[in-house]
């Protein structure tokens, strides 16, 4: 037989079967109707062994076809013209800012592509408010903050001057950050997203923090969403990825993910010679997400009805991402000829609609019926999370200025004729010869589109975003619960892991602050030795525990429970980092002031999660970052990877983190009690990072001088003084962490075989005695005229006499920071170079950071005073039993 007849055949032959598909819809429904086709495959596999192939994806269209979408529920002429007001203004924000000053910056395309999601979600389902007082969460897609400050501007939240000073922050009055920072715009902005994948990965972890607060009694289940909206781009960030079975898993029906699917990235396509939309369907469908796909506009909807053989759908399903770009930017023509021509059934489909026609079939995602209709589905499905993936076209009405060129991410100027364009396009009453400026315009308030849009934001409650602080603070934390660190332990050995667990235990018992406390591990929990808070608090889990577990008859066994405190993340630093945030930023969020404690091992912190705890520091987030089994040497046995001798030198740039390495269980009791009071009672916009040990140590009790306190919080106190106050010959120790240790044992080594009386301090924080100095130099700097400031790092050392020699199991670059301010010579050991898996006698021997090291660095710097001969020194390297040849850890 010839082809075509056996096509023609074939065609008949389905065209039959569908009939009878349609007659099986119509009397018997959907449910009926998929039954059948189950039963069909089913038959087919069993009678003749066929195996449908597997297909994570459904075909390239809409998923809710046009007979069921719901009816718009507004104006769509009042909400167009709206949106042309916003979109205007967000393009005349950037072109003008380049004007004023080129090169600041800003995007233009990416809100272009998005305003119809946007403004479907600002008029239509983005509650500030709901009856029973909970509110939605929106993560914006950070470069498209300028439709967002647009709509602000319309609103006449923002007002126009701060709008002329989009990117320039620093102007009198002040202006609007890039993107969104709620360190920089407090009140407007929630989530920093611009670091693209962190959102979608916050998104997913806050909306599991929500549940786990309602499960646990702290906040009524009320049903608000937390909205992420993302690029398509952005979802090739291992993070944006990452976490999606947690979703699912857990159920999150509160949780949305809007992909704006503009096929384009920075440089070029997302995904040139494949579809990231059917790739992204079948990533998220196969994770067990409702995946909703909103590809096509309504212009199509006939078509596609008409496409009773799927000829037109298969055909769509073909063409690539690269492809469908091309036809963005070209003619009706070549649109007809490309997709179309490849069959004659095709074109015919098309011939009656001209070029002109073609070329302005609009996308799913520029069409607010088929937006509206993909929305109304995800904030209805229940049981797992939705992600809608709209189809867009970025630098939408760009025209020739980057529609849907490769350039079009990084357009921030437009010549007049463009600008014309633009206007024209949208209906922009702004004559021809204003256009050069790219005036702002704002119909007055009793327009009847400021009107709509402000009656349609009062019905959902106020204005978003909207950043508060929405807790009362907490009033007080009782004493009681840390006394018991500053006594000591007479001699036993413990860790300061162990005080730090034991403190935790007790705050979790506390009947205020007790349920406030949210502990949270990535798979580490026996690392630390908190086994015991599994049965005392419970571990999260949304649907309790539903196995016997296998260590059931002991005392501490893994118990998982609806209302459990613990959580348990498993391996993710990341997730649990995320967790941290949305705990330590509930207090603003959703007014619950909810104290995180995220323990970890220090080496997986700040370089492996860094950029996320700079999105905390952004974001004003509380609470307390604690890496465990720290110190390069104080780890024995784990080697490189494990040992961490320079989180306290990546944390040093996070402006907001007050970061400590306390040695004495004590310390640690100040640190956290204040850390508490400073952050939920005095409501400071700080964080919190402790480094602990896994050393046994006795644990001293706190010294009587009532300076000690402060100085544990400041960075610095005497410990110990030498009790020779009569020797000649003086030297100031400076220890921190388990070094202390070492420090103690070098005090005394030089006070019995050298005569040397040395005094022992604690440094608790480089990184607290560093910033004091710096802002008293620059106060000094800036009243030349004044009494100048003196650095408490100097004036807590004045009288001290002799060298200082500074010992921790971090770099040397930390004791190195201050060395200006240090009144006198100072010598700093440290932990600098790869780690390696030994004892920590030998570890220490090797970083120099032992006993023996501290006394010879000490004894060498009184040589370089002249205090002792070099004699005395070369002695101590033999009596100490130092190999001077040794390999040099900074660089072995
Ligand atoms: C982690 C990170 N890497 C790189 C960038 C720089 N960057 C900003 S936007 C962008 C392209 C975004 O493409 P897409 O996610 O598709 O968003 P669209 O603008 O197309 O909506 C890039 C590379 C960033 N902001 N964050
Ligand atoms: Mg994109």
């Amino acid at each position: 037989m010839a082809q075509t007849e056996t096509d023609g055949l074939e065609v008949l032959e389905t065209r039959e079967w569908v009939d009878s598909l349609d007659y099986v819809l119509s009397k018997g429904g959907p449910n009926r109707a998929g039954r059948l086709l189950q039963q069909l495959a089913l038959h087919a596999r069993r009678e003749a062994g066929i195996n449908l192939p597997f297909s994570a994806t459904t075909p390239y269209q809409n998923t809710i076809a046009s007979r069921s979408q719901p009816p718009f529920p507004g104006s769509q002429e009042m909400e167009r013209r709206i949106k042309s007001l916003v979109r205007w203004n967000a393009l005349a924000m950037v072109v003008r800012a380049n004007k004023i000053q080129e090169g600041i910056g800003g995007h233009i395309s990416t809100f272009a592509s998005a305003a119809t999601l946007y403004e479907v979600a600002f008029n239509h389902f983005f509650r500030a408010q709901t009856e029973s007082g909970d509110r939605d969460v929106v993560y914006f897609q950070g470069h498209a903050a300028p439709g967002i400050y647009s709509r602000a501007y319309l609103e006449g939240r923002i007002s126009k001057e701060k709008l002329q000073n989009f990117r320039r922050e620093l102007k009198p009055g002040g202006g609007l950050s890039s993107y969104p920072h709620p360190w920089l715009m407090p009140e407007f902005w929630e989530f920093p997203t611009v670091s693209m994948g962190l959102g979608p990965i916050q998104a997913i972890y806050h909306a599991r923090f929500i549940k786990y607060l309602e499960n646990r009694g702290l906040k009524q289940s009320t049903g608000g969403k937390v909205w992420a909206f993302l690029g398509d781009g952005e979802m090739d960030e291992p993070e944006s990825l990452g976490s999606i079975t947690l979703a699912s898993r857990e159920r999150l029906d509160n949780l949305i993910f809007v992909v704006n699917c503009n096929l384009q990235r920075l440089d070029g396509p997302v995904r040139g010679n494949g579809k990231i939309i059917q790739e992204l369907e079948a990533i998220f469908r196969g994770a067990g997400w409702n995946v909703i796909k909103c590809i096509w506009g309504s212009d199509w909807d006939s078509l596609i009805q008409s496409d009773r053989d799927g000829l037109l759908v298969k055909r769509l399903g073909e063409v690539s991402d690269g492809q469908y770009q091309k036809y963005f930017v070209e003619s009706g023509a070549y649109f007809r000829q490309n997709l179309f021509g490849t069959d004659p059934r095709l074109l015919k489909m098309v011939e009656h609609l001209s070029d002109d026609q073609l070329a302005r079939m609009r996308l799913g995602g520029h069409d607010p019926i088929k937006v509206h209709a993909a929305f109304r589905a995800a904030v209805e499905h229940t049981g797992a999370p939705t992600i809608v993936l709209a189809k867009t076209i970025k630098g939408y009405g760009l025209g020739e200025a980057g529609e849907g060129k490769n350039i079009t991410h990084q357009q921030k100027k437009l010549n007049e004729d463009e600008l014309q364009m633009f206007r024209s396009r949208f209906g922009i009453p702004i004559p021809d010869d204003e256009l050069h400026e790219a005036p702002f315009y704002r119909p007055s308030d009793d327009s009847a589109e400021i009107k709509y849009m402000q009656a349609r934001r009062q019905q959902l409650g106020g204005y978003m975003p909207t950043r508060r602080v929405r807790a009362e603070a907490l009033t007080s934390i009782p004493d009681a619960l840390f006394e018991e660190f500053h006594k000591g332990t007479d001699g036993r050995e413990v860790s300061t892991t162990m005080v730090f667990v034991r403190l935790l235990a007790k705050l979790l018992r506390d009947p205020e602050l007790g349920k406030l406390i949210v502990p949270i591990v990535p798979d580490e929990a026996r690392t630390f030795g908190m086994e015991a808070l599994f049965r005392q608090v419970g571990i999260y889990s949304s649907v309790g525990q539903n196995y016997e577990p296998v260590d059931m008859d002991t005392l501490l066994y893994y118990k998982e429970a609806k209302n459990g405190q613990i959580l348990e993340e498993g391996i993710t630093e990341s997730g649990s980092m995320c967790s941290l945030i949305a705990a330590g930023t509930a207090y603003a969020n959703h007014g619950i002031n909810t104290i995180p404690f995220f323990i970890y091992y220090s080496m997986f912190g700040f370089q492996r999660i860094g950029d996320l705890i700079w999105a905390a520091a952004d974001m004003r987030c509380r609470g307390f970052l604690v890496g465990g089994t720290a110190g390069r040497t104080t780890l024995a046995g784990e080697g490189l990877q494990h040992q961490d001798g320079h989180s306290h030198v990546l944390a040093l740039p996070v402006p907001n983190l007050l970061c400590y390495d306390p040695a004495f269980a004590y310390e640690i009791g100040i640190i956290i009690q204040d850390g508490i009071k400073r952050m939920y009672i005095d409501q400071e916009s700080i964080f919190y990072y402790l480094t602990v040990t896994n050393e046994p140590l006795p644990m001293p009790g706190i010294p009587a001088d009532p300076n000690v306190r402060d100085g544990v919080l400041k960075g610095l106190y005497r410990f110990k003084a030498s009790a020779k106050s009569d020797a000649k010959l003086r030297a100031q120790l400076l220890g921190s962490g388990t070094i202390m240790y070492e420090v103690l044992k070098a005090q005394q080594i030089l006070e019995e075989k050298y005569g040397v009386a040395a005094d022992v301090w604690s440094v608790t924080s480089y990184k607290e005695l560093y910033r004091n100095a710096n802002d008293c130099e620059r106060w000094n700097m800036l009243h030349p005229a004044e009494p100048a400031k003196v650095p408490y790092v100097t004036e807590t050392l004045k009288d001290a006499q002799g060298p200082f020699i500074a010992a921790s199991d971090y770099m040397k670059v930390l004791p190195e920071s201050l060395g200006k301010w240090v009144p006198g010579q100072l010598v700093s050991l440290g932990t600098d170079g790869f780690g390696r898996s030994e004892s920590r006698v030998a570890l220490r021997d090797f970083f120099e950071v032992d006993a023996k090291h501290i006394v010879l660095a000490t004894l060498g710097a009184l040589a370089r005073e002249k205090k002792i001969g070099t004699d005395v020194v070369k002695r101590s390297i033999q009596e100490l039993g130092i190999n001077p040849d040794k390999a040099n850890p900074a660089i072995s």
